[in-house]
């Protein structure tokens, strides 16, 4: 035995346990792609000190001004790897109608054959990183473990922020024997050389070629909504692109409210919600769960429990200032690992929309800022920061048993015709708002920014099975003993005919989750309209907003001939599902546009 089989060995007292599968996989993985070392991480301090200091020596992370940045770092990624690539990301069935035509497929045996080509000793001269990490709190049956091989220190260093990553994960995998496998290296970082592949049959994930949070984080995306939401169909679960907050009222109840909303729509905003001043001193109060991921399940009682299944939030950057985000930005002032940020002369970071009077000296890239040639951050750039740092984190997010949810939100960012928000009249009439909510492009994807297209559930990119399906799971939690949450519709994003935003957004966003929990408790009233139900300008609290009578009117108003021809392209869209798309979704849509035609 030479020193490297001697790595391949399992951390000590595990030998011969349930564990061997994973060991076995290692080893395994260790042969195809022949690293110098494989290193076991157990999530320790001691460990996460010595990557780090590994990384700022090789220049993978450059140490953030200490004094008004303790403990944080800037990452530079390659300028080609800044973003997910969805035309590189696939899901592998035995059958393609499996994965629909909402996501790229491949046949697994030619997928694996293709990708285990690139692995091959592609970790040569690295170490190889094992990270066992659960997805949940430690001990909620609602959690799964997967492990992640990677040979990306930084890859490492951000699952400890994201996940609950080491020892204790590696413990609940020999209790239960069972995790989900992720295959990560960055490989070259060469775009013709990448793809983020899917396989979620064998509960398996390859990702090669990139770098960047959603393609080489694998708890994240790739586990914890592709791999997790094939997981949670066969099992009775959902597993959503959604944030999860707490709205306490001044006598002290807490609603719980899940919202899906695509990359870079403001999740990490609204779950981090600061209300206006007039909430404030009546004691209203925002409780943080999750930014991103919610995976919920039905409880005793018939009502949907959540667990947010990470443990940091990877969020966008440019935009977080005091005003937008304070929560945010109170989190991100030490321990945090920013990615693609500009740095000023001291060393702080700063991006656009910052809000401070600091001035960029180096932009992402490293060379001198000059506003011609490119913005000081990159537009998707990240901080990585532990939900512990954030103010308003709630004590409830560690809760094995879930929070209750009250309602659900859809949102996207309509420029036109989508009211501020509406409410859906049954679970039925809410699975199709959440089915053909649309939305403007961001740059957390590439290819192009603003065009509209249709994103499910904010899932389009994160579905791993056919969406048709995943519209007939979410119909069937309506059953006997079901006490649904209320499903709405947001859009925070409407525009005047100058182009500027209607809404104020941000904390004024309180004002409408209230009419919906009121709504939730019988308390609102509401105007009937073909689409759903309208809160009159009445049923908001306005108080102290200045809103023109434009903005009222587009805010709640209803465009019938807009909508019109709204749910045309929504029938179309659906069509291209065939028949694989549920009977009851079609009636529901045929029965809306019937309405607005009569
Ligand atoms: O890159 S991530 O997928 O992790 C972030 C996002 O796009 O939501
Ligand atoms: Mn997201």
């Amino acid at each position: 035995m030479n020193a490297r089989t001697k790595d391949f060995e399992l951390p000590p007292g595990t030998a011969g346990s349930r564990l061997q599968a994973l060991n076995d996989w290692v080893a395994e993985v260790a042969s195809l792609t022949r690293p110098d070392a494989v290193h076991w991480c157990d999530g320790s301090d001691a460990e996460n000190a010595a990557l780090i200091a590994k990384m700022e020596a090789d220049g993978t992370l450059l140490r953030l001004n200490e004094q008004t940045h303790p403990q944080s770092w800037l990452h530079r990624s390659h300028p080609d790897d800044v973003a997910r690539v969805e035309h590189l990301t696939l899901v592998c069935t035995p059958e393609r109608e499996d994965a629909g035509p909402n996501n790229h497929w491949m046949a697994p045996a030619e997928a694996h054959a293709k990708i285990d080509a690139l692995f091959d000793g592609c970790m040569q001269g690295r170490t190889m990183y094992v990270i066992p990490y659960c997805m949940g709190p430690i001990d909620s049956p609602l959690s799964r473990c997967g492990v992640e091989i990677t040979d990306s220190p930084y890859v490492v260093a951000n699952m400890r922020i994201m996940t609950r990553m080491g020892a204790p994960a590696l413990a609940r995998i020999e209790r239960e024997g069972s995790f989900v496998k992720g295959l990560h290296s960055i490989g070259e970082l060469d775009p013709e050389r990448r793809f983020i592949m899917h396989f979620p049959e064998e509960l398996t994930i390859k990702s090669y070629g990139s770098g960047y949070g959603g393609n080489a984080l694998l708890g994240k995306k790739c586990h914890a909504l592709r791999i997790a939401s094939h997981q949670a169909r066969a099992e009775g679960w959902l597993a959503e692109h959604m944030l999860i907050l707490g709205i306490e009222n001044p006598q002290g109840d807490t609603h719980y409210i899940a919202a899906a909303f695509p990359s870079a729509c403001g999740k990490t905003n609204l779950a981090m919600l600061i209300p206006p001043e007039g909430y404030r001193e009546k004691g209203w109060k925002i409780w943080t769960i999750g930014d991103d991921i919610c995976w919920m399940r039905p409880g005793a009682d018939g009502r949907l429990y959540a667990i947010n299944p990470e443990a940091g939030f990877f969020g966008v950057a440019p935009g977080t200032s005091r005003k937008s985000n304070p929560n945010a930005l109170a989190s991100i002032q030490s321990h945090t690992i920013f990615t693609n940020v500009g740095v000023t002369a001291d060393n702080q970071p700063w991006w656009e929309g910052i809000g401070n009077d600091q001035a960029p000296a180096t932009d992402w890239r490293g060379e001198p800022y000059d506003p011609a040639k490119r913005p000081a951050a990159h537009p998707n750039s990240r901080f990585t920061v532990s939900a512990k740092r954030c103010p308003s984190y709630s004590p409830m997010a560690e809760d094995p048993q879930g929070v209750p949810i009250s309602a659900i939100v859809f949102g996207g960012r309509r420029a036109s015709l989508v009211p501020l928000v509406f409410e859906a009249r049954d679970w039925t009439h809410g699975v199709l708002v959440g089915a053909s909510m649309g939305s403007e492009t961001t740059a957390a994807a590439t290819g192009a920014v603003g065009v509209m297209r249709r994103d499910p559930m904010a899932m389009k990119p994160f579905c791993g099975y056919n969406f048709a399906d995943y519209f007939a799971h979410w119909l069937s939690f309506d059953k006997a003993g079901a006490k649904l949450p209320r499903v709405f519709h947001v859009n925070w994003f409407r525009k005047g005919a100058d182009g500027a935003f209607l809404w104020p957004g941000f904390g004024d966003n309180l004002r409408v989750l209230e009419w919906m929990i009121d709504r939730v408790d019988g308390k609102a009233g509401a105007v009937d309209t073909p689409i759903g139900l309208l809160p009159a300008e009445a049923d908001l609290d306005l108080a102290g907003l200045d809103l023109p009578a434009e903005a009222r009117e587009a805010l709640f108003g209803f465009d019938a001939a807009g909508w019109r021809t709204e749910f045309e392209g929504i029938g179309e869209y659906l069509e291209g599902y065939g028949p694989r798309m549920p009977a009851a979704l079609r009636a529901e849509r045929d029965r809306i546009a019937a309405a607005l035609a009569g």
